[in-house]
C-alpha cells in the first residue's frame, strides 16, 4: 500500500510535524549504518531520505538495503540523479527543480528516469524543488548549472511555489543548500506556507533544535537535515523522541 503521502497530508492536516534525517550515499560508511539509522530511530526523526549531488552508481541500493535492515522509518530517495533510483526505497521524491532554467532538472532527466520507475514500486511523489539564494554557491547550483531565486525577491518565491502547486506537484521543496549557512529564513518560509494548501518541505544549514523549532513554527510541514547529523552525531541527543515534546 502506498500510504507515503497521505500520511504527510494527514501529518499537515493535524499540524503534526515531520523530520527527515538525510544520508547521503557519497559519504555514509556502510560499516557505520547500523549505528547511525539506530540513532535516527530514537530521535524525532519521521522519514529517512537519501540521496547527494554526486553518487557513485549503485551506491544507494546498496546503501537503502543496509538502512532498511535496521529501521522500520519509510525511506525515500531524494535523488541527485537517476543513476540513484533504486527499488529498495519506499518512495521517490520526484524532483523538478521549478528555481532553475535548465530543462536537464525540469524535464530530461525525468524522462530519462522512466524507463527504470515504469518498473518499480516506488510510491512516486511529484515535488517542486526550489532552491533559494544564501550567499554562497551550493552543491545543487554547481551540478544544475542553475541559479537560485534570489532570497530577497519573496513575491518571485512564492508565485514559483504557488506554480509548482498549480502544476500539480504534491510537495514544494525549499531548499538552502546542504550545509547552507543560514537555513531559509522565517520570513520565506511563513509567506510560502500561507499561499500552499500542499505540505511544504524546508531544508538546508538547519543545524540546532531552534532553528528546527523556527522553521516548523514558521510553516514548514516536514524539515530535513543532514549536515548537522554528518557533522556531529551528537545532535541526535537534543533530538530524541521525548526531549523536545517536552519543550
Ligand atoms: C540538503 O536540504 C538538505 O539537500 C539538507 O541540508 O545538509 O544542510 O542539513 P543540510
Amino acid at each position: 500500500m502506498k500510504t507515503l503521502y497521505k500520511d504527510i497530508l494527514q501529518a499537515m492536516l493535524e499540524d503534526e510535524k515531520l523530520l527527515a534525517v538525510l544520508i547521503d550515499p557519497d559519504k555514509m560508511k556502510l560499516d557505520h549504518v547500523e549505528l547511525f539509522v539506530k540513532k535516527v530511530n530514537i530521535s524525532l526523526a519521521t522519514h529517512i531520505f537519501v540521496g547527494g549531488s554526486t553518487v557513485e552508481a549503485n551506491a544507494t541500493d546498496v546503501l537503502v538495503t543496509k538502512i532498511k535492515q535496521f529501521t522500520t522509518l519509510p525511506v525515500i530517495l531524494f535523488p541527485g540523479d537517476v543513476t540513484q533510483i533504486t527499488n529498495k526505497a519506499d518512495g521517490l521524491l520526484f524532483l523538478s527543480l521549478l528555481s532553475g532554467r535548465n530543462p536537464e532538472y525540469l524535464i530530461d532527466k525525468q524522462i530519462a528516469s522512466v524507463s527504470k520507475l515504469r518498473k518499480s514500486t516506488l510510491e512516486i511523489i511529484p515535488t517542486g524543488y526550489i532552491l533559494i539564494e544564501n550567499g554562497k554557491q551550493t552543491a545543487v547550483q554547481r551540478v544544475t548549472a542553475t541559479k537560485p531565486l534570489p532570497r530577497n525577491d519573496i513575491q518571485k518565491i512564492i508565485d514559483t511555489a504557488k506554480a509548482g502547486e498549480y502544476m500539480g506537484k504534491q510537495l514544494i521543496y525549499l531548499e538552502a543548500g546542504s550545509g547552507a549557512i543560514q537555513p531559509i529564513s522565517e520570513d520565506i518560509i511563513s509567506k510560502v506556507k500561507q499561499e500552499l494548501s500542499i505540505p511544504l518541505i524546508v531544508g538546508g544549514g538547519i543545524k540546532t533544535k531552534k532553528q528546527l523549532q523556527l522553521a516548523y513554527d514558521s510553516g514548514a510541514d516536514l524539515v530535513v537535515i543532514g549536515t548537522a547529523f554528518e557533522d556531529d552525531e551528537s545532535f541526535f541527543n537534543d533530538l530524541k523522541r521525548n526531549a523536545i515534546a517536552t519543550t
